[in-house]
């Protein structure tokens, strides 16, 4: 799959354009096109030139520089854009936090060549000094650094899920296979994750081991054995196969689904009811007896458990609630009944009304809400009270001719850095769903934050708040904030958390979704779309909901139209 690859590419020379000076608009479009094919199901590689221009965003030019890429690995006009910019420059653009203004100050002033460098001057405080950059500023790069290290040492799920799968697929293809799962962190649904582990169960061990290391996808084999190999991919994750065989390989799969903390209890349990259990099978200890193995569930039938599912083996009670009986039934991407959170070409999407509603229609949604931006959200095109009551007839107009199906009219309120609104009440009173977040001042005290978002919670007309702490995993840390408190507050005004599933963010992230379930407050999953391939990111929103403990009950947007627009509603009448 080529998208993240071109996407990759699209943003680069965004990146070097501004660096240049060059046409914001042509910027943008880059930028753009950047999101827009990352947010693709399909493969770009698979398109010809008219559905390549079905994409939004996509003009002639874009569309020949993709099908360019794909014929040749490379762009010209890219390759020329890094010969014109040095490339330590060019290292400088990859910290998030430093823009093309300030990276390309320090190359020139300080002839910083590489990030090791600057990392360097950074803590040595001689940074400042330069124009516009202050004490704050060194921290930020700093941070930005940081982030770039721990990001390779992990990967967001949404880039290493499609990865997994599809060696997956080519193995069950090419090889003789039995079985085989994905295992360790990235079956129980991480948010992010180190490596992708496979299990498979083979009578031909060395075949299917051969097959691997020769996937179209491997970049570097770093060793090959008749049970385990490893390979690096293209995108340079690790990949572990394991081959065992077909009556060992559900105690495989349970040992290296992990997580460790959750095996650790298990064996456990098992040592005092006199059995063994390890990746071969589950014993009786005394006499070393095989008691099952070849099915998963055989680990847990035999310690006298119910089956715990993948997202819940974290050791964080689960063991506990299973053997009281109390598991989870955990929510299902099919109880989702549709979509809280989009965005029209109205502010910063890419589709009218129309096409929103025909994807929605097609994934089988009863309903989805137009969220667009707010007026002080210039760049995201936010609209003003003007418009927003346009959108609203509008979209009266066309529920009008709407059979089994409803739009509803919403707003994605931002929460301004004094803690106000961006619109006054009257506004909000007339949308049917208010969710509000914030788009500024990431960088306020804890306490400032947490104000601005208890004030939000404390308007009578915000349903739901949006990515709740701001994080963008890779590029920004959560903002602070006193999440208990905010917790709290959100049980007493009945306002519901998001759960936005857009990759990068997932959040609330699993382990604050399961506090606020324990507080008895309720959610809505949300995709936050932008482009209509995004709604697909439902199904990472729902994992991360499932790593929380929820039920469908505890999820707004698993109720019919109705009874939703009711409970959304329910704190103006307070
Ligand atoms: P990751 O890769 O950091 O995202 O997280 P995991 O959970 O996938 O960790 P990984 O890849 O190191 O190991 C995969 C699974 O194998 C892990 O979840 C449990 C099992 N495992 C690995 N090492 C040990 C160990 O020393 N003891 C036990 N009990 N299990 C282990
Ligand atoms: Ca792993
Ligand atoms: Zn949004």
């Amino acid at each position: 799959m080529k998208n993240q690859e071109i996407a990759g590419i699209f943003n680069e020379i965004a990146d070097l354009l501004e660096i240049k000076g060059e046409n914001p608009f042509r910027i943008r479009a880059y930028r753009r096109a950047a999101q827009n094919i990352e947010g693709l199901a399909k493969d770009v590689a698979g398109l010809s030139k008219e559905e390549l221009l079905e994409i939004p965003g996509i003009g002639h030019d874009l569309a020949d520089k993709i099908q360019e890429y794909i014929t040749t690995g490379k762009i010209k006009s890219h390759e020329d854009l890094k010969k014109e910019v040095p490339e330590g420059l060019a290292a400088l653009l990859t910290v998030p936090s430093l823009g093309p203004k300030t990276a390309k100050l320090l190359y020139e002033r300080l002839k910083i060549k590489d990030i090791d460098e600057l990392e360097h001057l950074a803590r040595e405080h001689k940074l400042t000094g330069l124009p516009g950059i202050k004490d704050k500023t060194e921290e930020n790069i700093l941070r930005g650094i940081e982030m770039i290290k721990r990001g390779k040492e992990r990967q967001p799920l949404s880039r290493v899920l499609p990865i997994a799968s599809d060696i997956v697929t080519h193995l069950k293809k090419n090889t003789h296979v039995e079985k085989i799962n994905i295992a360790g962190s990235l079956r129980r649904s991480k948010d992010t994750v180190k490596d992708i582990d496979i299990l498979a169960a083979s009578t031909n061990p060395h075949d299917v081991m051969k097959a691997f290391v020769h996937l179209p996808h491997v970049k570097e084999v770093l060793m090959q054995g008749p049970t385990k190999s490893s390979i690096i991919t293209h995108e340079g994750i690790q990949v572990d196969l394991r081959v065992v065989e077909d009556e060992s390989f559900g105690a495989a799969l349970a040992y290296f689904t992990g997580s460790k903390e959750h095996n650790i209890r298990l064996r456990e349990m098992a040592v005092k009811k006199g059995l063994k259990i390890n990746e071969y099978g589950i014993f009786r200890e005394k006499d070393n007896k095989k008691l099952g193995g070849q099915d998963e569930n055989d680990v847990y039938k035999i310690l006298g458990l119910p089956y715990i599912p993948p997202e819940l083996r974290e050791d964080t009670g689960e063991v506990e609630s299973a053997l009281k009986g109390s598991l989870p039934k955990l929510i299902e991407l099919k109880d989702i009944k549709g979509d809280l959170h989009v965005h029209s070409k109205q502010s910063d999407g890419s589709h009218t009304f129309e096409e929103l509603i025909k994807a929605a229609r097609d994934r089988g949604y009863e309903y989805i809400a137009i969220t667009d931006h707010s007026k002080g959200l210039g760049v995201a095109r936010g609209l003003s009270e003007e418009r927003v009551m346009g959108e609203k007839k509008e979209i009266e107009a066309i529920n009008k001719k709407l059979k089994g199906f409803k739009l509803i009219m919403g707003i994605e309120v931002d929460i301004r850095s004094d803690g106000r609104m961006d619109f006054s009440d009257e506004v909000l009173e007339k949308m049917d769903i208010v969710v509000a977040s914030i788009h500024s001042g990431f960088r306020q005290s804890k306490e400032q934050i947490t104000k601005r978002i208890v004030s939000a919670m404390k308007n009578p007309y915000v349903s739901i708040i949006a990515h709740p702490t701001g994080r963008l995993i890779g590029e920004r840390d959560p903002y602070e904030i006193d999440m208990d408190y905010i917790l709290k507050i959100a049980k007493e005004t009945e306002t519901a958390m998001e759960i936005n599933a857009y990759p990068l963010r997932l959040d609330l992230n699993d382990i604050y979704a399961k506090k606020a379930k324990e507080l008895g407050i309720k959610f809505v999953i949300s995709t936050d779309t932008h482009v209509i391939s995004q709604f697909d990111y439902m199904s990472y929103g729902v994992s991360i909901a499932k790593r929380g403990w929820l039920e469908k009950e505890d999820v707004l947007n698993t109720m019919r139209y109705d009874n939703l627009i009711k409970v959304l509603q329910r704190k103006r009448g307070k």
